[in-house]
């Protein structure tokens, strides 16, 4: 019997291992890190933990496929040495093949994916699940699913190892340099972006982003049907008077996102585009869009109250995320909340929104710097404090975006964003 080798035990190599030991077939892990695999594992015995880690003897061996984890560079001496004799699938590859009754929908890009895929899912659940580069190993879905449709993101370094993976929908969202210490240039990061659409033929429905320069220099080689989409633009998905429209078909009102800034409404368009070509009802996607409240912690929507709104970015670890959730509001009234760990970074680029905040709140580790550069902010130890001195009125918008790190205060940014939640509700 022939081994698989999986290179790397994280998320994706040692799911990928179980839905091909539950297929019957041979398996061998290696890890640097693992030293002893996970007890469900303890039923397959034709599974072997290589216990030296990722060395080179390993390659001395002949294997049936090697498939390698996305976050292992082509650089490692043992992935360039296999590399000369093997193919580098990717997790996703292997379980597209054992993948039954199930529908794909990739969606890729630099910016946006996450939200999008969650977008697609909330629209079409419990028809669509969500896997990939979200977190959710597609062998998963594979394992636990059928019939379903998958909202599947995908990262450059899972495109690197697709062979035959066929999507019936799919997107690049944009394309801006990302991940240059992976790839020789950007066009080596951007060309693996293409991969997406390799396989796609003519009854496929690629939607392309007739906005992004990048991405319309590129592309090439498309036999898929496209459909394009455009926030400025006379596309098939474009914009009317505040109403988004798929041909002649209205997809939904924009203020009746609860997601805010352009970017999201761009998100919107394309996740309620790809649901409108999979068959998904419009009254569905009309009801779902508007309640869709963004990924949890990046700008999400938590609520409003006393017509006050309440937006946690948690995620925004850095002033450079905040400035972005800043721009997303075109009123001056909004009550920010900043501070954190201490990263010794600057915050300058965020002085000139000032105007737009009708308060500024400082906490934790980074609240004397805060408050040098703007001397109205309102300093408190903890984020609860800073939530008891809050005085917002109608209208106003609480935002949650505190451009610093948690660890001063929280084990992590998805702590922190629940106790902003746990605060205002
Ligand atoms: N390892 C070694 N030697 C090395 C490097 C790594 O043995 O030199 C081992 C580590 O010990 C670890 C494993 O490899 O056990 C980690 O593999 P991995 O980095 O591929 O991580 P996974 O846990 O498999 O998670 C991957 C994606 N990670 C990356 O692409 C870096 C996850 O995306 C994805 O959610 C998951 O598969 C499920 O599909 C994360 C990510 O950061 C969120 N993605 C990048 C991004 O969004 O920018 C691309």
């Amino acid at each position: 019997m022939q081994l698989n080798l999986v290179l790397g035990a994280g998320k994706s190599g040692l799911s990928i291992a179980k839905l091909l030991l539950e297929k019957g077939e041979a398996v061998l892990i290696a890890d640097d890190k693992l030293s002893k695999l996970p007890e469900e594992f303890n039923q397959y015995p034709l599974c072997i933990l290589y216990s030296r880690g990722l060395k080179l003897d390993l390659a001395e061996i002949e294997y049936k496929r090697v498939i390698k984890s996305p976050g292992l560079p082509h650089t490692h001496p043992l992935v360039d040495k296999l590399s000369q004799k093997y193919f580098m699938y990717s997790d996703i590859e292997i379980a597209y093949e054992y993948a039954q009754d199930l529908t794909f929908v990739a969606i890729t890009g630099s910016n946006g994916k996450t939200t999008v895929t969650k977008f697609l899912e909330h629209i079409g659940s419990p028809m669509i699940v969500s896997a990939g580069n979200i977190g959710i190993p597609l062998s998963e879905v594979v394992l636990n699913y059928e019939n379903k449709i998958v909202a599947l993101e995908l990262s450059s370094f899972q495109l690197e190892g697709i062979k035959t993976f066929k999507p019936k929908v799919a997107t690049i969202l944009n394309l801006s340099p990302d991940h240059l210490d992976r790839y020789y240039d950007v066009n080596g990061y951007y060309n693996t972006k293409l991969n997406v659409y390799k396989n796609m033929s003519k009854e496929d429905t690629f939607i392309l982003n007739t906005d992004d320069i990048q991405l319309n220099k590129r592309i090439k080689n498309l036999n898929a049907s496209v459909i394009e989409a455009s926030l400025a633009y006379d596309k098939e998905i474009h914009i009317d008077k505040g109403i988004v429209y798929f041909n002649e078909v209205e997809l939904f009102k924009i203020r009746d996102l609860k997601v805010v800034g352009t970017h999201n409404i761009f998100n919107a368009m394309i996740a309620a585009s790809m649901a409108y070509v999979l068959g998904i009802p419009v009254s569905q996607i009309q009801k779902r869009v508007s309640s869709f409240k963004g990924v949890e912690h990046r700008l999400e929507f938590v609520l409003e109250k006393e017509g006050v709104s309440y937006f946690n970015d948690s995620k925004a670890t850095n002033p450079e995320a905040t400035e972005v959730a800043l721009r997303a509001f075109s009123h001056n009234n909004i009550h920010l909340i900043l501070g954190g760990y201490d990263k010794q970074i600057s915050f300058d680029v965020l002085k000139s929104y000032q105007d737009k905040c009708k308060s500024i709140h400082a906490f934790g580790q980074t609240k004397a710097k805060i408050k040098k550069l703007f001397n109205e902010a309102i300093v408190s130890e903890t984020l609860d404090e800073v939530i008891q001195k809050l005085s917002p009125a109608k209208g106003d918008v609480v935002l949650f975006s505190p451009a610093c790190a948690s660890y001063d205060q929280f084990d992590n940014y998805e702590q922190r964003g629940h106790r902003f939640k746990e605060l205002i509700t």
